[in-house]
């Protein structure tokens, strides 16, 4: 059973007064409108439609809390880059998330979510230049992978991880795709570590098995081609 399954929508705080007590670790999403966010809190916790309830109109500009288990949240931020009065925008900054993601002592990291195909957007880079100071670590998922071949998907990762550089060794990047479902377990891993939870590891494939021997097969491909590759250097 995926590690998150059991995620339950728990709250919507619009007031910092409000934020559930008896957390002891959480993990934030953060990120553009549209970028993704409520699929991959779905495709996390194994649910299509967990994260749409914060859709819900009068929702969508607070912190909405999934509980995980007792006492470990996920927190799906507002969403940004969509015209809003700049007044209302600050005020919302100010207000709640600036505190929130500054002064949580709970918040053990966070994830910041980014179309693979438009990463790195002026309030993504914002967002980073703003949190790593907190020296919490920083998980970016550059989502609708899927949308991208293969090709243009590892240049984006270069890309993103050479930009990453600048924030430090606690920033991390992988590429995802709710629709298809992958990125889901290199994800899970980093956020159990991050919320204490133990990940459920796959059964090792008994011995002499189909993909043991397909594993065998490929290395052996592998090997061949390397060694093509340096007769053909010399
Ligand atoms: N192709 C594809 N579309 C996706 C994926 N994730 C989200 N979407 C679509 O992108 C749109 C916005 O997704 P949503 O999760 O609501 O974004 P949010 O505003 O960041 O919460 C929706 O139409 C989703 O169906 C993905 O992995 N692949
Ligand atoms: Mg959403």
């Amino acid at each position: 059973m995926p590690l998150f399954q059991s995620a339950v929508f728990y709250t919507t705080v619009a007031d910092l007064r409000d934020l559930p007590i008896d957390s002891r670790c959480e993990v934030a999403f953060a990120g553009r409108s549209n970028a993704g966010k409520s699929s991959a809190i779905n495709a996390l916790a194994n649910h299509s439609r967990l994260a749409f309830v914060s859709k819900t109109p009068g929702r969508t500009q607070h912190l909405n809390y999934f509980r995980l288990v007792d006492g470990k949240y996920f927190v799906d931020l507002p969403g940004y880059g969509f015209a809003k009065a700049p007044e209302e925008v600050r005020g919302q900054w100010e207000g709640l998330l600036a505190p929130y993601l500054q002064q949580r002592p709970a918040l053990r990291g966070l994830v910041l979510i980014m179309d693979s195909r438009h990463p790195l957007t002026d309030l993504d880079l914002q967002m980073l230049e703003w949190f790593a100071p907190t020296g919490k670590p920083i998980h970016i998922l550059l989502s609708k992978a899927d949308k991208l071949t293969w090709q243009a998907q590892c240049l984006t990762l270069r890309e993103v991880e050479n930009a990453m550089r600048d924030f430090g060794e606690r920033c991390s990047v992988q590429l995802f795709s709710s629709l298809k479902r992958s990125g889901i377990q290199v994800a899970e891993n980093v956020l159990a570590s991050w919320l204490e939870m133990t990940t459920v590891v796959d059964k090792a494939p008994p011995t002499g098995s189909r993909t043991e021997k397909t594993a065998r097969l490929r290395q052996r491909r592998a090997v061949g081609w390397g060694a093509r590759q340096s007769a053909a250097k010399r």
